[in-house]
């Protein structure tokens, strides 16, 4: 995505602080970080069950019908032969998903960081009303993740990963985006491997369940790789790949681009 590069910008940027002062919450749930060396926990954290399942379905909707839009005709008519029938309230978001061949993932990114995706910036939101619910709306849920953002303005990106997609090690573009990495899950669980561009201070494994909310900013945005795999083992428990979507949300480089909170509501 364009906000990536294995380029590390040592400068550490003095932004506000993390989760701490807009939410008052910091730090990680343990069960969920497996540490090979520091965490930095002022700098990291992690928020689960930051969404309900039904808020999860609908951001996850809404993403899909974004990025479905995009694709050739020929795609879209072979969704509309096997529509997923997904109960909303079901534990489980994966079924939320059609299988791998009903989407057209691109194999590489053209910076090699990505395998097997779809991705777009958003500007606007696809309408959702028909899943829509009085308690539960898109806005909702924009606002819920908005407000837990530490600054604005806010860049907008979704990240659809096939089951056997996986993202490289990679520092983001610090020419791209300011200080601060806001990803929420959506989907299969997958893991975040998080380390050390000097290995000085060694690596942590994140588990990413669905509807999870992590922010990284100053030492792990700037000093720290992360990669999601495809596979692998936390604290001893194999995980396997699956389908995964992201919204990741990052602060502008500049502090006096427009406040674009109205361009994430919903195209009326
Ligand atoms: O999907 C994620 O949680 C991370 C996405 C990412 O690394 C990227 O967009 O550069």
């Amino acid at each position: 995505m364009l906000a990536r590069t294995r380029t590390l910008a040592r400068t550490l940027l003095h932004a506000r602080s993390c989760c701490i002062q807009k939410k008052s919450l910091t730090g990680y749930p343990p069960h969920l970080v497996d540490a090979h060396g520091d965490v930095p926990a002022g700098d990291f954290c992690l928020i689960e069950n930051f969404l309900s399942k039904e808020e999860q379905f609908l951001l996850l909707t809404a993403a899909l019908r974004k990025l479905d839009a995009n694709e050739t005709v020929t795609y879209r008519k072979r969704r509309k032969t096997a529509q997923v029938t997904h109960d909303p309230s079901s534990e489980n978001l994966l079924s939320a998903f059609h299988s791998d061949e009903f989407y057209r993932f691109e194999n590489g990114h053209y910076d090699g960081v990505i395998r097997h995706y779809r991705e777009m910036h958003v500007t606007a939101w696809p309408l959702v009303t028909d899943i829509e619910s009085q308690d539960i709306t898109l806005d909702g849920i924009l606002r819920k993740l908005l407000n837990f953002f530490p600054v604005d303005p806010v860049q907008t990106h979704i990240l659809h990963l096939a089951s056997e997609g996986e993202i490289l090690p990679h520092v983001d573009n610090t020419s791209a985006s300011g200080t601060y990495i806001l990803g929420v899950s959506l989907g299969a669980t997958r893991m975040m491997r998080v380390e050390s561009v000097d290995s000085g201070h060694g690596s942590f494994d994140v588990l990413l369940p669905s509807g999870s909310v992590y922010v990284q900013k100053d030492l792990v945005r700037y000093g720290y790789r992360h990669a999601i795999l495809k596979n692998g083992t936390f604290k001893g428990i194999p995980v396997a790949g699956g389908p995964r979507l992201s919204v990741m949300m990052r602060d502008m480089l500049s502090t006096n681009i427009t406040d674009n909170r109205s361009s994430l509501r919903p195209d009326r």
